[in-house]
């Protein structure tokens, strides 16, 4: 099954990115790209692919203690930017360091899991707001989000979740995110 360690962001959170997204959609072009929905939205900290179920109980047990090896922390969501034309993304604002240190965690804890990992890379935590596979620039969206803060909020946990693909052949259709596990920070 396709899973990856994330930090789903409270309701409240969500709601006020989604008031923002809202206006970004009146942008010239925004009908051209394929817009992420915000029951989906997430931080992703660590991306697993492909996992074997039995590997599933000790990838658990490694977040788990990853989980608990790291205080909870505060975290908003703000600003924003661009992956190259491809990508239009929200940011995250607070204590960044100590995420970072929880993304190298969960990393490194798949990989004694025996995950096999992609290299590792330097963590660049966003939010997936939209892909654009047409030549349209995203650059009035980035500027759109950069004065964007929401609320801050208190990071109380890390989630395991699974990634169901989307149907083939359905236009627009996106992938669907099942949290499978959450362990608290800290405790
Ligand atoms: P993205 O939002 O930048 O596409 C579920 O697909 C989550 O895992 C998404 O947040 C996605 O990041 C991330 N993801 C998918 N494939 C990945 C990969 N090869 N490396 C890192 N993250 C990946």
């Amino acid at each position: 099954m396709r899973l990856f360690a994330a930090i789903l962001p409270p309701a409240p959170a969500i709601a006020e990115l989604a008031d923002e997204v809202a206006q970004l959609k009146e942008l010239p072009g925004a009908d051209r790209l394929r817009w992420t929905g915000p029951d989906g939205w997430h931080f992703t900290l660590a991306f697993f692919g492909e996992v074997p179920v039995e590997v599933l109980p000790e990838l658990e047990e490694r977040l788990a203690r990853a989980a608990h090896r790291h205080p909870p922390y505060e975290l908003r969501i703000a600003d924003g930017g661009r992956f190259d034309d491809r990508v239009v993304w929200a940011g995250a604002e607070g204590d960044r360091e100590t995420m970072r240190k929880l993304a190298d965690s969960a990393e490194a804890g798949a990989r004694r899991a025996g995950v096999p990992m992609a290299d590792h890379r330097p963590y660049h935590p966003h939010l997936t707001l939209a892909r654009n596979r047409t030549d349209l620039g995203l650059a009035p969206f980035a500027a759109g989000l950069s004065h964007f803060e929401g609320t801050p909020w208190t990071v109380g946990e890390l989630a395991l979740v699974r990634s169901h693909p989307p149907v083939a052949g359905v236009a627009g259709n996106q992938p669907r995110y099942e949290s499978v596990a959450t362990w608290p920070l800290g405790h």
